[in-house]
């Protein structure tokens, strides 16, 4: 599904992030930067020992990624050339900042990708699996502060929303619809 904003596309798919070949992919990384489970494996999985080398070069500079905030490294093997690793918050009540930490997540990767001249860039569902935030508010807050980033900045081509499972999916396909 493609909608078209200003002079972007904003695009909703469903599958395997690793598999996009768009100019960068996001991951939903952990604070120390050296991997895990979910898309986070998944990624350093197919993209390779460059990711996580750089992962640590970057670790080793500035310590821990705080949550909310976005690094970048190569894509390695990857089809995309860039990784754009952000830190989304666990899910603890609510009460904890996670809404605003969530869109910072959204916000500082799409300026990171601005700052390296991208054109192209693909989300996963940050915060939505292990770290438990809620599907439903996740993607409204995902939804509403890209489409805020678009109608400020027209640099992106096309910015994807790529989700893994049906009820992800689902959610997206209804906000999306009614928005654009
Ligand atoms: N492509 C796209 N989306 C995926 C893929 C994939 N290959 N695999 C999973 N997802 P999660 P989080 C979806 O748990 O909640 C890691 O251990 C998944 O269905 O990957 O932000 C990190 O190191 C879900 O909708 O990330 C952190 O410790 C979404 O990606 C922690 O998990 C996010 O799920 C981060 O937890």
């Amino acid at each position: 599904m493609e909608y078209l904003l200003n002079s972007t596309i904003i695009a909703l798919e469903k599958g395997d992030i690793t598999k996009s070949d768009l100019d960068c992919i996001v991951n939903a990384a952990n604070t120390s930067l050296l991997g895990g489970g979910g898309v986070d494996g998944a990624i350093h999985r197919a993209g390779g020992r460059e990711i996580l080398d750089e992962c640590i070069r970057i670790r080793n500079k500035q310590g821990n990624c705080p949550v909310g905030e976005s690094v970048i490294t190569t894509g390695g093997r990857l089809k995309a050339k860039f990784v754009i690793h952000t830190v989304g918050p666990v899910w603890n009540g609510g009460n904890n900042l996670e809404d605003e930490k969530l869109g910072n997540c959204y916000k500082n990767s799409l300026n990171l990708a601005v700052q390296y001249g991208l054109k192209s860039i693909s989300f996963p569902n940050i915060s939505t699996g292990i770290y438990k935030f809620p599907k439903d508010k996740a993607a409204a807050i995902a939804i509403r502060t890209v489409l805020d980033f678009v109608l400020q900045n027209e640099s992106f081509k096309k910015i994807q929303f790529i989700c893994f499972d049906d009820e992800n999916y689902n959610i997206y396909q209804e906000k999306l619809r009614a928005v654009l």
